[in-house]
């Protein structure tokens, strides 16, 4: 298993001497919480609940049908200003505080803030911050969290752990699926995690409104740029005609990342009041830069933000951005 360095050693170390000395926990992860989320919230509440403390989990985004599976997911709160006060604030996967949405007031009703991502740039913004983009996920921290306390993980906190795993690797397949996370996967494994199980607990769930979205959502691709630049859209109509209401749309902007020789994949999703634009880059183009230019942010490979204007305002003004970037550094 990877070494951690004594500095992180000593933060997790500081994280269990806070989980031991309180009592009342808030656990919590960003807007539009996704695999990691729900795996690292609902594996440090499994272990925080075996040590006999008060836990609440809360996220401001409803739980999909797809992480529905996972143990303690049932009592996940829902929604914006949960109510009550709290020892320890945990807020698990947010490149930034904001990311958690208007959940909780932190000041008021939280004491102590422990911030842990892998984002890059997060800010350090908790009382103890275990934060490095060098780990692929947050689920990876809170594993080595919990090893330092223990030596054996519950075969429920294996599932969780698993699940975070393999949604925040793509399957396995991007470039944070280091090393360390087949051991660690080969550790879960050992616990009684089975992977094709959780897998179609996870992917195959689609219903057929959603297939239905895919068929028209791929029918508006497009590639500009010699081909370098591919997008796609999710405008009002889409919605409307199938009746989904948004949370389906993780995971499209990857059929125009896969296509040939394309280095940056777009998603413009028309919602009430703005533009969400997903940017991916396949390695060469550094897409935070782009989102960055419309007020967004995220990683070198992932990145996104939010646009006030008409769906087609928004597509020009951004694909003139990531084609002037495409021109300079592609
Ligand atoms: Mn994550």
């Amino acid at each position: 298993m990877k070494r951690l360095l004594k500095k992180e050693k000593e933060i997790l170390k500081e994280i269990l001497n806070v989980i031991d000395k309180n009592n009342t926990f808030f656990v919590t992860s960003h807007i539009h919480p996704d695999g990691d989320s729900f795996g690292s919230s609902l594996a440090l509440a499994a272990y925080l609940e075996s040590k006999g403390k008060k836990v609440c989990v809360a996220m401001v985004d409803p739980i999909p049908f797809s992480y529905q599976f996972l143990p303690g997911s049932e009592k996940i709160k829902e929604g914006k200003k949960i109510k009550g006060v709290f020892d320890v604030a945990f807020i698990l996967d947010c490149g930034s505080q904001e990311r958690t949405g208007d959940i909780i007031d932190f000041k008021k009703q939280t004491k102590i803030m422990v911030n842990i991502d892998h984002h890059i740039k997060t800010p350090l913004f908790g009382d103890i911050n275990f934060v490095d983009h060098k780990f692929s996920s947050t689920v990876e921290q809170i594993y080595y969290l919990l090893k330092e306390a223990k030596n054996k993980l519950t075969f429920r906190e294996a599932v969780c752990i698993y699940v975070g795993l393999l949604t925040d690797t793509c399957k396995f397949q991007e470039s944070n699926t280091s090393s360390n996370v087949f051991s660690i996967a080969s550790e879960l494994l050992r616990l009684g995690v089975l992977p094709k199980e959780i897998s179609k607990k996870v992917y195959q769930n689609k219903s057929f409104q959603e297939q239905k979205l895919l068929s028209m959502v791929l029918s508006t691709l497009k590639l500009s740029s010699a081909n370098k630049i591919a997008y796609l859209e999710v405008n009002k109509k889409i919605y409307e005609k199938t009746g989904v209401n948004g949370q389906e749309t993780e995971g499209l902007i990857n059929y125009a990342s896969m296509i040939f020789g394309v280095e940056i994949a777009i998603l413009f999703q028309e919602k009430k009041d703005f533009i969400k634009v997903s940017f991916r880059s396949n390695g060469k183009a550094d897409v935070r830069k782009i989102a960055v230019l419309f007020g967004g942010g995220g990683h070198i490979k992932a990145a996104g933000c939010k646009i006030c204007g008409t769906l087609k305002e928004v597509k020009k003004q951004v694909l003139d951005a990531a084609q002037e970037y495409a021109s300079k550094k592609l």
